[in-house]
């Protein structure tokens, strides 16, 4: 029986297109991955993604800590044993502008998401950070699917993140990154995971970005992450989310 919290969070995931979790990474973790993640980021680029690998224990130990949170449970209720799509870091820098709003993935009517994305703050993340802003419903919205291209008007709200929160979303959803007004770099660690209960993603490229990330799976060489063979690379990481 999953816990009730789990399925609020996927009732509130496929109603909203968006939720949040609190508690997913401990502080000190979540310091490591960004330093790991800083390391191999582009000095002079203002938003990337930088692909990053499970050979890291770093980055290990936390992908164990997300499957094994509420996020990995919530993953599990609406996916069964989802595989990990794309692995990577989204930074922007200090000074960086919004980001247009888009949506990562086409809208083909489906009910179900083809992917599901989950950001970890690896950095307290208030507004001056530039937290991402999400447009509350449009994951399944025709209309409001279509109006970030078209120039339509969709209201944004932002969802700030203590450090190690999650944001767990829909990447059909409209969505940007915030403005980083802070003199700090804002570095989450984000996971996507495939839903086989939904159809094949079609992946519309974000805006503005420098790197694409081909994803940690294919940059560790190929084979396949499940959520339950993530929770066990670190069996210890199970105690950052008691179920
Ligand atoms: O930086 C963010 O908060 C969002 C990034 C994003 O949406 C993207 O790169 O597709």
């Amino acid at each position: 029986m999953l816990p009730a919290l789990c399925i609020a969070l996927a009732t509130r995931l496929a109603a909203d297109g968006v939720t949040t979790v609190d508690g997913v990474l401990p502080a000190a973790l979540a310091a490591d991955v960004r330093a790991v993640a800083l390391a191999a980021a582009v000095p002079s680029a203002q938003r990337q993604e930088v692909p990053l690998s499970l050979k890291s224990d770093a980055v290990a130990s936390a992908a164990a800590a997300v499957a094994t949170s509420p996020v990995g449970r919530a993953l599990e209720e609406l996916c069964g044993d989802a595989p990990l799509f794309d692995l990577c870091a989204v930074i922007s820098a200090p000074g960086c502008a919004s980001q247009p709003l888009h949506s990562d993935l086409g809208f083909d009517g489906a009910a179900a998401a083809p992917l599901y994305t989950c950001f970890v703050a690896l950095q307290a993340t208030p507004s001056a950070l530039g937290p991402t802003e999400f447009c509350l419903g449009s994951h399944t919205d025709a209309a409001a699917h279509s109006a970030p291209r078209g120039g339509g008007h969709l209201d944004a709200v932002p969802f700030p993140l203590a450090v190690g929160a999650a944001v767990l979303f829909d990447p059909r959803i409209a969505h940007r990154g915030g403005p980083n007004s802070s003199e700090r770099h804002r570095v989450y660690l984000s996971m996507t995971f495939a839903n086989p209960r939904g159809s094949a993603p079609v992946i519309v490229p974000a805006p503005g970005d420098v790197l694409v990330s081909e994803g940690g799976v294919s940059a560790d060489g190929g084979g396949v992450w499940t959520l339950r063979e993530l929770g066990a690379l670190h069996p210890w990481d199970s105690c950052v989310c008691p179920s």
